[in-house]
């Protein structure tokens, strides 16, 4: 005998015991069985449903929406079950993976370092920067005219020979001075100026203990007006000051096609004249060539060679050992 009320409290029953059963689920193994026990094709429900039949009619709707408010409910509580799993095992993870970063490292502790060149590099940067200036690059593929044309260097100067540049197809070159960035920067900016360009250059040389194909400059340059020579030497004695600390400095006149008058700077350190660099003031013709009025403004310009001065520095005796990648020589740095 199936009575309304009989069914009534079989489904009151099924969602009182869902609520207990599937909120002890631990698995969503579990819970997948649990779905099939309530919701199944031959679960509680249904079979409930089932009885349905042997209902008056009259009473089979109100039994149906109560069946169907009861499948919401454990269908929401399958889900929300679910999430929780879920949540609980990404925190059981994050607890059984957390990392200790204050831990000690594994033996042995290998560090990387900068590079002696890199380092010479950064030194020399750091101080410039410091006075002002900014750093410029630009390619070391270069044309003729940025690297020579443009820098009052004509076709026949010895400097273009074919012994001491690299040349490659197209009419390109590899640079054989960063002066090549400054051309490119004023061509787009107008003084005043105060830049220095470091990076690699290129030249033709045979190796040696002195002499390698490729090696690395910072050259400064000063544009503006009524700069003179004075403000070249404060600015190369305020520099070395800073790199060696207590020295002498002397400008002994030299010649560059793209400065006059122009001076090779030397430096007295632990009693001994060290050749550092050239400089002078920014010819004319440069001047012309990148669009600046020369009537109306003068400049500076010095380069360094950086090999040159690593090695000073740290006492190395043989440019080679600074390209050879030998860890026993590069880790006393
Ligand atoms: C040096 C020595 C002297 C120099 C000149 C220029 C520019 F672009 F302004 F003309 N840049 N660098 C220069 C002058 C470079 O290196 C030994």
């Amino acid at each position: 005998m199936t009575d309304l009320a009989q069914l009534q409290s079989q489904l009151e029953e099924m969602s009182q015991g869902a609520k207990d059963i599937i909120s002890n689920a631990q698995t969503p193994e579990q819970l997948e069985q649990l779905r099939l026990d309530f919701l199944g094709k031959k679960g509680k429900l249904s079979q409930i449903l089932g009885a349905m039949g042997k209902l008056p009619a009259p009473d089979r709707p109100v039994i149906g929406a109560l069946a169907n408010d009861v499948k919401v409910l454990v269908q929401t509580l399958l889900d929300d079950r679910k999430t929780t799993l879920q949540r609980l095992e990404i925190a059981k993870k994050l607890e059984a993976e957390t990392i200790d970063v204050t831990m000690p490292g594994v033996f042995p502790f290998l560090q990387g370092r900068s590079h002696p060149i890199t380092a010479t590099i950064d030194r020399v940067v750091d101080i410039l920067v410091g006075l002002g200036y900014t750093v410029a690059q630009g390619p070391e593929v270069e044309t003729d005219y940025y690297n020579f044309e443009a820098l009052n260097t004509p076709a026949d100067h010895p400097a273009r020979d074919m012994q001491d540049t690299f040349y490659l197809q197209d009419g390109l070159l590899l640079r054989t001075h960063t002066s090549s960035v400054q051309i490119r920067f004023m061509e787009q900016n107008d003084p005043p100026v105060r830049i220095i360009c470091p990076g690699r250059v290129y030249r033709k040389d045979d190796v040696d203990a002195t002499h390698f194909p490729m090696f690395h400059q910072v050259e400064l340059l000063a544009v503006d007006e009524g700069l003179t020579f004075g403000d070249l030497k404060g600015t190369v004695r305020l520099f070395v000051e800073a790199l060696f600390g207590e020295c002498e400095v002397r400008f002994r006149p030299s010649f560059f096609p793209f400065t006059e008058p122009s001076a090779e700077v030397d430096v007295r350190w632990k009693d001994r004249w060290l050749e550092i660099g050239g400089c002078g003031m920014v010819d004319p013709n440069v001047f012309k060539a990148v669009g600046y009025d020369p009537d109306r403004y003068s400049g500076f310009a010095w380069g360094l060679g950086i090999e040159r001065l690593a090695m000073v520095l740290h006492q190395i005796d043989d440019i080679r050992r600074l390209f050879t990648s030998d860890l026993r020589f590069l880790r006393q740095f």
